[in-house]
């Protein structure tokens, strides 16, 4: 081989397959003390969520005994949940929001 001859390396790029993040239901549940407007008011602050879109899932839970508010990582799932329940808690409601695996 001259000093010229370079001996290129075949460029193949492995990509390694990443497992998809298994997703969590945040869930919405109700009770007989929390204000509806009270719980509208907190899924739009938690959860970005238009009056429209909060007064539907306040509506089904209320009439259904809970609702998915959303689905998204662990991580993030929990971190909503504690949000939605801090947040009615430091208004002296004992509104609750649990997480379950999604199937
Ligand atoms: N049931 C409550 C009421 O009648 C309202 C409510 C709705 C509370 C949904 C919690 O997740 C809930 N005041």
């Amino acid at each position: 081989m001259s000093d010229n001859d370079v001996a290129l390396k075949p460029k193949i790029k492995v990509k390694p397959k990443l497992d998809k993040p298994k997703l969590y239901k945040v869930i919405l549940v109700n009770d007989d003390y929390t204000p509806r407007e009270i719980v509208i008011v907190i899924l739009k602050a938690v959860f970005r969520m238009s009056e429209e879109t909060g007064y539907r899932v306040m509506m089904t839970a209320h009439k259904l005994g809970s609702c998915v508010v959303v689905v998204c990582v662990r991580d993030i799932a929990e971190t909503k949940a504690k949000e939605g329940i801090d947040l009615a808690k430091g208004m002296g409601f004992p509104l609750m929001f649990t997480t379950e695996p999604e199937e």
